[in-house]
């Protein structure tokens, strides 16, 4: 099919009158075959013939936003869907408090805005690019369903900063879109921008802590953007949030799963003591210390992307009205943050300290704040599985100094109890705070694929319900 015959109206949902901004078409229509050609170099490796039981973003309606069916992956319709506009909105926080909303990019924060953009569009195809091996080790076609949804929808994110850089930033905007599918997670010399997003992803509890704690992070940062006094922005998180939810849920779930076979396996084989490790593995299940250390390793990673405690880019964001706090029109305050504090953990003379910093300027650090209290609430529920399997163990979140290569406590040895480390501790200490070599070894042995239908990989339990309400030994995925 060639491009050019194509109607974009039925090949992109969208709700932004596609068919008749002939500039924005113009500049879809050359960078449209560019990602295709990146998705089936860069996405889901030997599966793009395969088809796959997905659901569709076809509408920002409520109910029925979505529709499932079978698609070969490269011929997924990727949408433009804005969350609907809405009627009289004021900008809500900074400098244009109480402004009408800008449906266009005001001058002065052109450069700013456009840097926005770009850093969200860049982690979307590298969280996809991560993930495109997994499918060879996949525990079920539930599973391998479900990080191609995830894929596919990362991909649809990448859709919307694209949509938004080519309609508002003009000849920028285009070289911006392009750079999106230049650069690639890890590597050498155009790397992704974001340190989290170069990691690697080598196993399933990897792509599950990944989903869990990376794509959280996500969700802050869309949340906070959802606020934007940039309208097209706004409304763009907003509908990518109601996707987001899923992707969560992917990770919280898998990791679930995981918790629940383990501790049924120990219970059958009458194991109490969950450091037992050797026992405990020898029953091709994952011990809960590696979980913990797995979850260490990518909670950390996922701090860094909060940027700097204390950041001048964030109090410009804000100022500026173009990225807000997490559930900023909840909050009551004057929205502005001229004359107020807010608690800032440092490192002072050797010491962790809390100190009071401008409002405005510690805005990264809120934003981890609530970011923590979400992961608190996730690794609670993980606690109940394990609690109700009758297993004396307990996840925690590891204190926010460990291992951390931006901001206050990069290059400071803190263990993951909150301690500040002697020089030689850490190394000593290491594998016992994130995976070893070995434990990375151990999971590979048990990362199989198990494509029959309703079947599932040896350390991993069942969900408790299908997607879409299909029946357990449904076939998500049509191998070809
Ligand atoms: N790695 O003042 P600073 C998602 C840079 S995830 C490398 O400390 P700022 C998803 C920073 O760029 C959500 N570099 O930080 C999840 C700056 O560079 P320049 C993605 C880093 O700017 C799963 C310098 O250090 N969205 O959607 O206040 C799957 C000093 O910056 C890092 C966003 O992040 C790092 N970790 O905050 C798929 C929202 N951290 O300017 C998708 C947009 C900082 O000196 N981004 N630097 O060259 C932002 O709001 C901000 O850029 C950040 C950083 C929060 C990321
Ligand atoms: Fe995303
Ligand atoms: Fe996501």
């Amino acid at each position: 099919m060639s491009i050019d015959k194509i109607s974009y109206d039925t090949l992109i949902p969208n709700n932004v009158n596609l068919s008749s901004d002939r500039r924005v078409l113009k500049a879809l229509e050359q960078w449209h075959p560019q990602y295709i050609d990146w998705w089936k170099t860069m996405g889901p490796d030997g599966f793009q013939d395969a088809e796959v039981y997905l659901r569709t973003a076809i509408s920002v309606e409520t109910k029925g936003w979505a529709k499932f069916g079978y698609v070969k992956m490269p011929d997924y319709r990727w949408g433009i869907l804005l969350a609907p506009q809405e009627e009289g909105r004021k900008i809500p926080f900074g400098e244009h408090k109480g402004e009408d909303v800008w449906q266009e990019v005001p001058g002065e924060y052109r450069a700013m805005l456009r840097r926005l953009l770009v850093i969200q569009g860049d982690t979307e195809p590298a969280s996809v690019e991560q993930q495109r091996f997994l499918g060879a080790t996949a525990p079920s076609l539930y599973d391998l369903r479900n990080v191609f949804q995830v894929n596919v929808e990362e991909g649809r994110h990448l859709w919307a900063m694209v949509y938004l850089l080519q309609k508002y930033f003009g000849r920028d905007g285009r070289e911006e879109a392009h750079e999106l599918l230049r650069r690639r997670s890890g590597d050498k010399d155009a790397p992704r921008m974001l340190g989290a997003f170069n990691e690697e992803t080598p196993d399933w509890l990897s792509f599950f802590m990944f989903a869990f704690f990376t794509d959280r992070d996500g969700k802050m940062q869309l949340e906070s953007l959802a606020q934007s006094g940039f309208d097209p922005l706004a409304r763009t998180c907003r509908f990518m949030l109601t996707e987001e939810a899923h992707h969560m849920f992917v990770g919280e779930s898998g990791v679930g799963r995981i918790i629940q076979r383990t501790c049924e396996t120990m219970q059958q084989a009458g194991i109490d003591d969950p450091f037992d490790t050797e026992k405990i593995r020898q029953l091709s299940v994952i011990d809960l210390p590696t979980i913990q250390k797995k979850a260490n390793l990518h909670y950390s990673l996922s701090l860094d992307l909060f940027g700097s405690e204390v950041s001048t880019n964030a109090a410009n964001f804000y100022n500026a009205s173009l990225k807000g706090r997490f559930k900023e029109t909840k909050l009551t305050d004057d929205h502005r943050l001229d004359n107020t504090t807010y608690p800032v953990l440092k490192l002072v003379n050797g010491a962790l300290t809390m100190v009071d910093e401008p409002a405005l300027t510690a805005l990264n650090m809120r934003l981890r704040d609530d970011y923590v209290d979400d992961c608190a609430r996730g690794i609670r529920r993980w606690n109940k599985i394990v609690a109700n399997n009758g297993v004396e163990f307990e996840f925690k979140l590891p204190h926010t100094g460990f291992n951390r290569q931006i901001g206050q406590f990069a290059n400071v040895d803190i263990s993951p109890q909150g301690e500040i480390l002697k020089p030689n501790d850490w190394q000593i200490a290491r594998n016992n705070f994130l995976p070893s070599t070995d434990d990375g070894e151990f999971i590979a042995l048990l990362m199989r694929q198990e494509t029959r239908r309703g079947k599932f990989a040896e350390w991993i339990a069942p969900p408790k319900s299908g997607v879409d309400n299909q029946a357990g030994d449904f076939e998500y995925v049509r191998l070809s």
